[in-house]
C-alpha cells in the first residue's frame, strides 16, 4: 500500500506543548478568534508573548476544521499552526472536522518545509471530545495522509497526562504508525 512507503515517524510523549524546543512547529488548539485562552492556547500565548496574538488577528476568525500558520515569537520554534477543533456534539460532523484540522495542519507544515511538528490533543479539553475517539481520528488521518508529505519527517503528540499519552500511543501501535 502506498502509505507503507512513508518515512514519517509518529511518537507520543507526555509534556507541555509550549516546551518543545526541538520541534520546527507546534500546533495550537485555538479558539475562533485566535486569541489567548485556557489550556494549550493559554500556554502557547503566554510563552510566545503578545506578538503571537497580534499576528493571529490578521487571520481571524477561522472555522472549525481550519488551520492557519504564524511565526512563533518567543516560543523556541519557528512556527505556530493554529487549528480550530470541533466542539464535540455541537460542530458536526465532529470526526471529519477534527480530521480536517490534522490534514490542513500537516499540509501547511509540509508547504513551509517544516520537518518536525508537535500536536496537542485537539478538542479534548474545553471542547469535550472523548480522548480515545479523538486519538483514533488523529492517527487514522495521519495514516491516510503521510504518504503525501515531502518534508515532514516527525509528528509528535504532546499529551498532558499519562493516561492520554497511553491512549494515543496504544492507538498509534494498533495502526502500525
Ligand atoms: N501542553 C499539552 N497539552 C495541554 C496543555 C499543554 N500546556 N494544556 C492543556 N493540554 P484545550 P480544546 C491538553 O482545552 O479542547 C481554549 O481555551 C488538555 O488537557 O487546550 O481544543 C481555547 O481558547 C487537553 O487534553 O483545547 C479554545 O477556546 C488538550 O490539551 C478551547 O480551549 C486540549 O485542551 C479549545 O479547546
Amino acid at each position: 500500500m502506498q502509505q507503507e512507503l512513508s518515512n514519517v515517524k509518529v511518537e507520543c510523549v507526555r509534556g507541555d506543548i509550549a516546551d518543545q524546543p526541538d520541534m520546527d512547529a507546534v500546533v495550537n488548539s485555538a479558539n475562533a478568534q485566535l486569541r489567548s485562552g485556557g489550556g494549550v492556547a493559554g500556554a502557547l500565548h503566554a510563552a510566545a508573548g503578545p506578538g503571537l496574538e497580534q499576528e493571529s488577528q490578521r487571520h481571524a476568525p477561522i472555522e472549525p476544521g481550519d488551520a492557519v500558520i504564524t511565526e512563533a515569537y518567543d516560543l523556541p520554534n519557528d512556527y505556530v499552526i493554529h487549528c480550530l477543533g470541533p466542539v464535540y456534539d455541537d460542530d458536526e460532523p465532529s470526526d471529519s472536522l477534527l480530521a480536517s484540522c490534522y490534514r490542513e495542519a500537516l499540509k501547511l507544515a509540509d508547504e513551509k518545509g517544516i520537518g518536525k511538528i508537535a500536536f496537542p490533543s485537539i478538542s479534548t479539553g474545553t471542547f469535550g471530545y472523548p480522548v480515545e475517539a479523538a486519538a483514533r481520528v488523529a492517527m487514522h488521518t495521519i495514516k491516510r495522509t503521510r504518504s503525501e508529505l515531502d518534508n515532514v519527517v516527525l509528528i509528535r503528540f504532546v499529551l498532558h497526562t499519562e493516561s492520554d499519552q497511553r491512549i494515543y500511543d496504544d492507538i498509534r501501535k494498533e495502526l502500525s504508525l
